[in-house]
């Protein structure tokens, strides 16, 4: 497009990628529709003009930041401007969709999962211990958050050697054994690559902070400044950190300034020089070659930063939350830097070892096949906070050789609503969120489906509130969320104990809250006079360490997590929601889990199918059909989106029910958050 400008009116601006999915956003944290900007007038409108009207809100450089944010992205247009790349082109609709299109994921909070030797926190032997659990579910990639070696200031997503294991979780051997026994059941593994920043203790910091004028001290964003006497003067700029503060930190030793996105101890790389990338392809070929069948890469869109790190907007950063975001989060090497990285770590070549083992296939039924050959490429799944639909079409469309996957979390929370707001999110959001990204989406584009992370409060307890401890209400909207995930279009990632129902805990105590982030909002709540009750129950809500809690694989006070002290308590004492009480139980979410995944195994429309919303204005009825590919059978799914009996729409396809929360027949009415997968009939 041609450049934009004072004069681009703002329609142009929303047909580009990242002016759209900049508008949406900001329409979004208002809690007005994007319909708003579609109006005729409103369209038509010059950016001078928006930029009149929005100044005494916005302020003055609010129009030219868009427009640098926006030219930084100006050849998108352009979707295969790498040639050559991946061996095996899977962006032409004729091939073989890769694995991961079908795949379920299962994401394990390896310090939360299953401790082997007692001392409380969870570790590699235990998650070995519990891959049959992970099978018998019918998971196809497990995914573990950070096991590299770290002092823990951010529970591993502080790596100090990309190359160890963190001591309490094991051994690289151990770490063997794991790939080995995933791969054994039919089941890839991937782990976190965390580079967009080192923990100030990696070697490269280090080195960096001895010598700032050697070879190590541009790998990181170290500035000279004059800071006061007690270090504390002007930082370099008015970038904030995501756990509070400021972004920089001041290393008298070094006499520099160091950027620090995240906790003073999360050194931010600096991916401009070009011995940083080779240093991040090397490690991924290292684990590659061990084994690994891939990664999440952590905060992946923020790896490229504006050339002289300017200060950010103030009125951005006011509406974000967080200032200095709009030079970083889909920085103008992005794009070059992903694909650079794809062909250079992820992209096998002949010369490659052959890995220790490769998963074994693994046919619809559960049976086990041969080991297969090793992926051509291995997967790379972006965690990118703050990306729309569009940039994330941008960063994962299969012709662009850059991601295959990211996450998108605008699902997580409703218009005008944040992690730490104390709200019931309404699933009729979440329904209109899928319908307009599925339907934004063409052959090339694919979609990560999640719900729940160890960065987030559950989605179960955010959809039921305080309700979420009534069993039966608890079990049946974890089967509707389970049906939603599972059933739509796109990859699921499950996040340990989805599988049974894991709510939110009622955290009583500062003390029990270890996250680096709930620790510091805390603190600082407290530090603006806020009264220690009042500060709690504003950090509970969005307390990530609601997810960090052991996970529960039978009753008893340790939940048969660790036979020790737990890192981490967890407060619940609900009967019947641990793996081996479900386990037993045909009608729990868990038996539901697997015979979904086991029936989206079996029949192709569920992954492969296309995809007809029915009803798609309803906010309390989400239904859709699957068709099949091939000459099988369609498929309707029916998700009652509220906790009250609602009645069954009429006019859908005759089908019969063959997986349903409150049994197979298809009456009148559906109770609350009743869901139901059927076959649907064919005419005559
Ligand atoms: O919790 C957040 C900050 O307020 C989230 O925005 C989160 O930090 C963001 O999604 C990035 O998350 C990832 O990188 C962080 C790490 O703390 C998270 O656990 C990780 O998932 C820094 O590495």
């Amino acid at each position: 497009m041609t450049p934009v400008d004072a004069n681009t009116r703002l329609k142009e601006i929303y047909g580009h990628p990242v002016g759209r999915d900049a508008i949406d956003k900001v329409l979004l944290q208002l809690g007005r529709s994007s319909l708003w900007v579609r109006n005729p007038v409103v369209a038509n409108l010059r950016l001078s003009t928006v930029a009149r009207l929005v100044r005494p809100i916005l302020g003055e450089e609010f129009a030219p930041s868009l427009i640098t944010v926006l030219a930084d992205h100006n050849h998108h247009h352009e979707p295969d401007a790498a040639s050559g790349g991946d061996p095996t082109p899977s962006g032409t609709p004729a091939a073989q969709p890769p694995w991961w299109r079908r795949a379920v994921f299962y994401q394990v909070y390896p310090r939360s999962f299953a401790d082997s030797d007692g001392d409380g926190v969870g570790d590699l032997r235990g998650v070995t211990s519990r891959l049959d659990h992970l099978a018998d579910l019918g998971v196809d990639c497990v995914w573990l958050s950070p096991i590299f070696d770290s002092p823990n200031e951010d529970m591993g997503y502080d790596v100090r050697d990309y190359r160890a294991v963190m001591s309490e979780m094991g051994t690289l051997a151990d770490l063997d054994d794991l790939i080995a026994g995933a791969h054994e059941r039919g089941m890839r593994i991937i782990l976190d690559l965390v580079v967009n920043h080192t923990s100030a203790e990696h070697a490269w910091f280090r080195a960096a902070v001895a010598d700032p004028d050697g070879p190590y001290g541009d790998y990181y964003h170290l500035q000279p400044g004059v800071p006061g006497e007690d270090g504390s003067g002007p930082p370099p700029n008015n970038w904030a950190s995501f756990f509070g503060g400021s972004a920089w930190r001041w290393l008298p030793e070094a006499k520099r300034w160091a950027l620090h996105l995240f906790a003073p101890g999360q050194m931010d790389l600096n991916w401009e020089n070009p011995r940083v990338r080779a240093e991040v392809a090397e490690i991924v070929r290292w684990w590659r070659a061990r084994g690994i069948d891939g990664f999440r890469l952590d905060v992946i869109n923020y790896i490229s930063k504006r050339p002289g790190l300017p200060d950010g907007n103030e009125a951005i950063g006011a509406l974000m939350g967080f200032p200095g975001i709009e030079h970083y989060f889909f920085g103008p090497r992005l794009h070059e830097y992903l694909r650079e990285l794809r062909a250079t770590g992820f992209t096998r070549t002949a010369q490659d070892p052959r890995p220790p083992s490769t998963v074994r296939s693994r046919g619809a039924d559960g049976t086990l096949g041969v080991p297969e050959p090793p992926d051509p490429v291995g997967v790379l799944v972006g965690e990118t906070p703050g990306v729309g639909v569009e940039m994330s079409r941008l960063l994962s469309g299969a012709r662009r050789r850059e991601l295959d996957l990211v996450f998108n979390f605008d699902v997580l929370d409703g218009p005008g609503k944040v992690r730490w707001d104390d709200y019931r999110y309404d699933l009729g959001y979440l329904k209109g969120f899928y319908l307009d990204y599925l339907a934004r989406l063409g052959p090339d584009d694919a979609i990560a489906l999640f719900l729940d992370n160890h960065d987030n409060p559950r989605m179960l307890s955010k959809v039921l509130g305080t309700r979420d401890r009534d069993p039966v209400l608890r079990s049946a909207a974890a089967k509707a969320l389970a049906t939603i995930q599972l059933t739509l279009p796109g990859t699921p990632f499950l996040f340990q104990g989805q599988e049974i129902a894991a709510i939110n805990q009622d955290f009583a105590a500062a003390a029990e809250l270890k996250d680096v982030e709930s620790v510091n909002r805390l603190a600082e709540l407290r530090a603006d006079g806020v009264a220690h009750e009042d500060a709690l129950a504003r950090v509970r809500p969005g307390a990530r360490d609601h997810a960090r809690v052991p996970m529960r694989w039978e009753p008893g006070p340790t939940t048969g997590f660790s036979t020790g002290t737990p890192w981490q308590v967890g407060r619940e004492d609900s009967v019947g929601f641990t793996v081996a009480e479900q386990g037993a139980d045909p009608g729990s979410v868990l038996s539901f889990h697997r015979d979904l995944i086991r029936l989206r195994r079996a029949e192709p429309a569920l992954t492969d199918g296309g995809f007809r919303a029915l009803l798609p204005r309803s906010r309390e009825y989400f239904g859709w059909v699957r068709t099949a590919p091939g000459d099988g059978d369609d498929w309707l799914v029916e998700v009652n989106l509220t906790d009250r009996t609602i009645k069954r729409p009429r006019g859908l396809p005759a089908a019969t029910g063959v997986l349903g929360s409150h049994g197979l027949a298809r009456g009148p009415r559906m109770a609350p958050y009743e869901c139901v997968v059927a076959r649907v009939l064919i005419a005559g």
